[in-house]
C-alpha cells in the first residue's frame, strides 16, 4: 500500500532516535493483529476477552488511522511548505456517512483487516455495524461537500474542508402512530475514533459590541469593539484519497467558553451566571439546524455561520502562510469556495481583517477579496435564499454591517454608472432589501464579491442567470458558470455495491474507480446475455441483502420478485412525494373498486425514505399519510400482496448505501425548475436503476446521456410550468376532469386511511385542490401514464436489464472527480500537488 511510508522526521528533537523517520505499520495481517491488540490493550485499556464491541471498533479504527498517519503528517507539511494555491471549502454541513469502510478502502487495508480480525475470532462486518454515522448535514448539500472532499483528496488537490463539529447532527427520526417524532442524534456519546482535537490551535471569535473611529497616525479608521467572545477549538479528521497515498484534512470547529469571559463573571461573584455564560457559548456548535431549503433566520444560526468562517479564515492566515507572506499575493495562494450562502459572512470578515487588522487600503483589500471567493448557489426557491435582518446582523456583527453597506454603496455606484438612475433596477440589485424588513441578501453579497458564481446543474445555472440573478448576469456575465454535481464512485458504487463493482471490474478492469467515464466500456456488454444474467443476479442479491437489513432494522417483511420502486430524499412539497402517494392510492383504488383485477397489477414494493424539517407541518402530514396508506394497503388481502409500501424511519447515508443498489426504479419527480440538481438521481443511475423523472435539475443531463429510451420522462417542462403559473393555475380543474385523480383524492378525503376520520388529511386534500403550489395535479395524468410504461417495460426483463446496464455505462459523467476537475478548470485554477 502506498500508505506505508515514513512520517516527516522529527527534526526538532535532540534524541538520536528522533532523527530517523518513524514508519507507519507494516502491511500484513500479522502486523495488523499486533497493532489491533496493542490499541485494544493500551488505548482502550481492556483485554480482548473483556472487550465490548465498541472497544473493538475503536481499536480497529485506531489501527486503520495509524496506517494513514505517516502520509497525513507528510501532506500537512507539504501543503504548507509548497505554498501553491489551495482550496478552502467552506461548508456549514458535511454529511459524511460511516468512516471505517471508506478509510479501509482508501488505505487498501480491507482484506488485511478482515483476515486479521477473523484470526482473533472477530467479524469485520459486526464492527462495521457499530459505527454511528456523523450526520452533520441535512441532505444533498451536505453530502455533496462530503463527496467533494473525497474527490479533492483522490485528485491530490491541496485543500482543506472547514465546517462545524455539531454535537448533535441531523435528528434521529422515529414514527409514533405513523407520525414523525424527532430524537437527538448524540453521535459523540461513545466518542469518535476518527477525530483529533487541537485545542492549541483554538481561535478566539468575537461577537456583539460596537464600532468606533480612531486616529491612526493622522488617518481616521474604524474598528470593532466586541462585546463578548468564544473559543473555536478545531478537530481534525483524515480525508484519505483513494489508494494514492494522499490524506487531506477536514477541520471542524467546536465552541467553548473563553476563560476571560468566564473570569470576568466569576470575579463578580456570580457563579450561576458564569455557568450560564459557558452554556451560552457552547450552544453555538450544539446542534445542526434541521432545515433543508427553508432557513428560519435565527440568531443562533448566524452565530454558527460567523463562528466557523471567522475561525477558518484566521486559521488559514495564521497557520498556512509562509513567514512574511505578501497579502497582495493571496489570490495566487487561496480560493475560498462558499457552499451556498451559509458561509457568506466570510466576505465582510475577510475585508475586516485586511482593512482593520492589516491596515490595507479599502480598494486594495476589495481587489484581493474579489479574487479570493467563489460562490455556489444550490437553490431556486425564493424562500430558500437567506436574508439577515439588518438589526440582527448589526447587533451581532456591527463592523461587518458597516462593511456590507460600503460594499453595497460602491456596487450600486457602479450600477448607476452603467445604467443611469434606473431606480427600479437599483432597488432590485441592492444587497440590502427594504421589505418586509430591512435585510441583507446574502446571495447578492456573494454574487457581488465572488470571482465566480455557479449553479449545480446545466438547467439550474441557466435559470439562475435568467431569473434569480438575472440583473447580475447582465452586469457581470463573465462571473457565471455551471458545475454539474457529482457523487463519489468509491462510496456509492465500490462500497455500497461490491457485487456490481466486482462484475464491472471483471468486464473492464478497475480503472473506472478513478476514471468513471470508463464505464462506457460496459456498453457492448448490454448485448451480452451472459453479462445480463450476471447483472440481474447482482440486482437480485442486492434486493435480498436489503430485505435482510429492513427485517433486522425495522422488522419489515419484503416479498421477492417485486419491482423495487424507491423515493428517498428530504420531504419537501416541491419534491412531490404526494405524486408518488397518489400513484399508490390510484393503484389501490383501482383494485378495491373492482375496476382492475389484482392479477393485472405489476407486483411492486414502494420504498420511501424522508425526514421532514421539525417545523414544516405540511411535510409532517405527508409523512403521516404515507405511513397511513402503507398500513392500509399492505394489509388489504384484495391486493394479493402485489403492492407494498415500506417507509423505514431515519433514512441516512448508511441506509442509502443499502437501498440504492437494490432499486429498480428511481423516483425523481420534482416540479420542473425547482430541484437545483439532485444527487440521489445520479447514485441510482450508476447502480443500474432506471429513472422516472421530470425535466428538472440533473435529470435533464441524465436523460441526455442514457437516452430517451432508457428513461421515463413525464410532466411539464420548466417553460410550461412558468406559462401555466402566469396564466393562473387552478388545480381543481384537473380534479374535475380526471376521474382517476378524483377517485384517489376522494379516497384520501373519505378517511379510508384514517379510520374514517376525514379531518386528519383534510389539510393535504384542500391544499392540493385549492393551492397546489407545486402542481401535483397538473402532472398527475402524465405521471400515471409514465408508470404504465414502467410496468410494461418491467415485464420484459431482458430489455429492462439492457437499459439498466446502459444507465450504468453512460452515467460516468456524474463522478464528483469530474465535478472537481470542472471547479479547477472553471473556477479555482489549482493544479494538483505533485
Ligand atoms: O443541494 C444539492 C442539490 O442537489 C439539491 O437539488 C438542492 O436542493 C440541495 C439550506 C439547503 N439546496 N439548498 C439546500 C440545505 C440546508 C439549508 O439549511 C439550504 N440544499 C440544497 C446539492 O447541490
Amino acid at each position: 500500500s502506498r500508505y506505508g511510508r515514513d512520517v516527516p522526521e522529527n527534526t526538532s528533537a535532540t534524541h538520536p532516535l528522533a532523527l530517523a523517520p518513524v514508519t507507519a505499520p507494516e502491511s500484513s495481517a500479522d502486523a495488523f493483529v499486533a497493532d489491533f491488540l496493542h490499541s485494544l490493550n493500551f488505548d482502550r485499556g481492556v483485554a480482548l476477552s473483556a472487550s465490548s464491541a465498541n472497544d473493538r471498533y475503536f481499536a480497529l479504527a485506531h489501527t486503520v488511522r495509524d496506517y494513514l498517519m505517516a502520509r497525513w503528517l507528510e501532506d500537512l507539511r507539504r501543503q504548507k511548505q509548497s505554498q501553491s494555491k489551495g482550496v478552502c471549502y467552506l461548508s456549514a454541513e458535511y454529511l459524511l456517512g460511516r468512516q471505517l469502510d471508506n478509510n479501509l478502502l482508501a488505505g487498501g487495508l480491507a482484506d488485511i483487516a478482515e483476515e486479521a480480525l477473523a484470526s482473533c475470532g472477530i467479524s469485520l462486518d459486526d464492527l462495521r455495524q457499530h459505527e454511528v454515522e456523523p450526520g452533520l448535514g441535512n441532505g444533498g448539500l451536505g453530502r455533496l461537500a462530503a463527496c467533494f472532499i473525497d474527490s479533492l483528496a483522490t485528485l491530490g488537490v491541496p485543500s482543506i474542508g472547514y465546517g462545524i463539529r455539531y454535537e448533535y447532527g441531523i435528528f434521529r427520526q422515529t414514527f409514533v402512530e405513523g407520525q414523525q417524532v424527532e430524537q437527538p442524534d448524540s453521535w459523540l456519546s461513545l466518542g469518535s475514533p476518527w477525530e483529533f482535537a487541537r485545542p492549541e490551535d483554538a481561535q478566539t471569535i468575537a461577537f456583539g459590541g460596537r464600532t468606533e473611529t480612531y486616529d491612526d497616525e493622522g488617518v481616521t479608521r474604524s474598528r470593532w469593539v466586541p462585546g463578548w467572545n468564544v473559543q473555536a477549538v478545531p478537530y481534525n479528521y483524515m480525508v484519505p484519497g483513494f489508494q494514492n497515498g494522499r490524506v487531506n484534512t477536514l477541520r471542524l470547529w467546536s465552541a467553548v467558553a473563553t476563560n476571560a469571559f468566564d473570569l470576568r463573571i466569576f470575579n463578580s461573584g456570580d457563579y450561576e451566571e458564569a455557568v450560564r455564560a459557558q452554556t451560552f457559548a457552547e450552544n453555538i456548535s450544539k446542534v445542526l439546524y434541521p432545515e433543508d431549503s427553508t432557513p428560519q433566520g435565527k440568531e443562533l444560526r448566524l452565530q454558527q455561520q460567523y463562528f466557523f468562517v471567522a475561525a477558518s479564515i484566521h486559521d488559514f492566515l495564521d497557520n498556512m502562510l509562509a513567514e512574511g507572506f505578501d497579502l497582495s499575493a493571496l489570490p495566487d495562494r487561496v480560493i475560498f469556495q462558499l457552499n451556498d450562502t451559509h458561509p457568506v459572512i466570510a466576505v465582510p470578515e475577510f475585508m475586516r481583517v485586511l482593512v482593520d487588522e492589516k491596515k490595507m487600503e479599502w480598494d486594495a483589500a476589495w481587489a484581493i477579496t474579489r479574487q479570493c471567493f467563489a460562490y455556489t448557489c444550490h437553490t431556486l426557491l425564493p424562500e430558500a435564499l437567506e436574508v439577515w435582518p439588518v438589526d440582527l446582523l448589526g447587533r451581532l456583527l456591527p463592523r461587518h454591517l458597516e462593511i456590507i453597506y460600503r460594499i453595497n454603496e460602491e456596487f450600486l455606484d457602479a450600477v448607476r454608472a452603467r445604467y443611469g438612475d434606473d431606480e427600479m433596477r437599483i432597488r432590485n440589485m441592492s444587497i440590502i432589501a427594504e421589505h418586509p424588513v430591512r435585510s441583507v441578501r446574502m446571495a447578492y453579497l456573494a454574487t457581488v464579491a465572488g470571482a465566480r458564481v455557479n449553479g449545480v446543474a446545466e438547467l439550474h445555472s441557466q435559470l439562475l442567470r435568467d431569473k434569480v440573478l438575472g440583473d447580475f448576469d447582465d452586469f457581470f456575465p463573465e462571473k457565471f458558470t455551471n458545475v454539474t454535481n457529482g457523487v463519489t464512485p468509491r462510496r456509492f458504487l465500490r462500497l455500497a455495491n461490491p457485487e456490481l463493482s466486482g462484475l464491472i471490474t471483471e468486464a473492464i478492469g478497475d480503472g473506472w474507480l478513478t476514471d468513471l467515464e470508463r464505464l462506457r466500456e460496459l456498453e457492448p456488454f448490454a448485448e451480452d446475455s451472459g453479462f445480463r444474467a450476471a447483472f440481474g443476479e447482482v440486482k437480485a442479491a442486492n434486493k435480498r441483502r436489503l430485505h435482510e437489513v429492513l427485517r433486522a432494522r425495522d422488522g419489515f417483511e419484503v416479498s421477492d420478485g417485486h419491482l423495487l420502486d424507491v423515493m428517498v430524499k428530504r420531504l419537501h412539497e416541491y419534491k412531490r412525494q404526494m405524486l408518488k402517494v397518489l400513484h399508490v392510492v390510484s393503484t389501490y383504488e383501482g383494485v378495491v373498486s373492482g375496476r382492475v383485477p389484482a392479477a393485472e397489477v405489476q407486483p411492486r414494493t414502494v420504498i420511501f425514505g424522508a425526514k421532514a424539517a421539525p417545523g414544516y407541518t405540511m411535510a409532517k402530514r405527508i409523512i403521516h399519510l404515507i405511513n397511513a396508506v402503507g398500513s392500509v394497503v399492505n394489509s388489504d388481502p384484495r391486493l394479493d400482496g402485489r403492492l407494498t409500501v415500506i417507509f423505514p424511519p431515519n433514512y441516512d447515508v448508511t441506509l442509502a448505501e443499502r437501498v440504492i443498489p437494490a432499486a429498480d426504479l428511481s423516483e425523481q419527480i420534482s416540479l420542473a425548475g425547482k430541484e437545483a440538481s439532485g444527487t440521489g438521481n445520479m447514485k441510482f443511475a450508476l447502480n443500474g436503476a432506471l429513472t422516472i423523472g421530470t425535466d428538472d435539475g440533473a435529470n435533464v443531463e441524465i436523460r441526455e446521456l442514457v437516452g430517451d429510451e432508457n428513461f421515463f420522462l413525464f410532466g411539464m417542462s420548466e417553460p410550461e410550468v412558468s406559462e401555466s403559473a402566469a396564466r393562473g393555475y387552478r388545480p381543481s380543474e384537473f380534479y374535475q376532469e380526471d376521474a382517476g385523480l378524483r377517485a384517489a383524492i376522494d379516497l384520501i378525503a373519505s378517511g379510508a386511511f384514517s379510520r374514517g376520520d376525514r379531518s386528519v388529511f383534510e389539510p393535504i386534500v384542500s391544499n392540493l385542490l385549492y393551492e397546489d403550489r407545486f402542481m401535483v395535479l397538473a402532472d398527475y395524468a402524465s405521471y400515471i401514464a409514465a408508470q404504465e410504461r414502467v410496468d410494461d417495460a418491467y415485464a420484459d426483463q431482458e430489455a429492462w436489464t439492457r437499459s439498466a446496464i446502459l444507465n450504468v455505462a453512460r452515467t460516468g459523467f456524474f463522478s464528483s472527480d469530474r465535478s472537481i476537475r470542472d471547479y479547477i478548470d472553471r473556477i479555482w485554477h489549482t493544479p494538483p500537488l505533485a
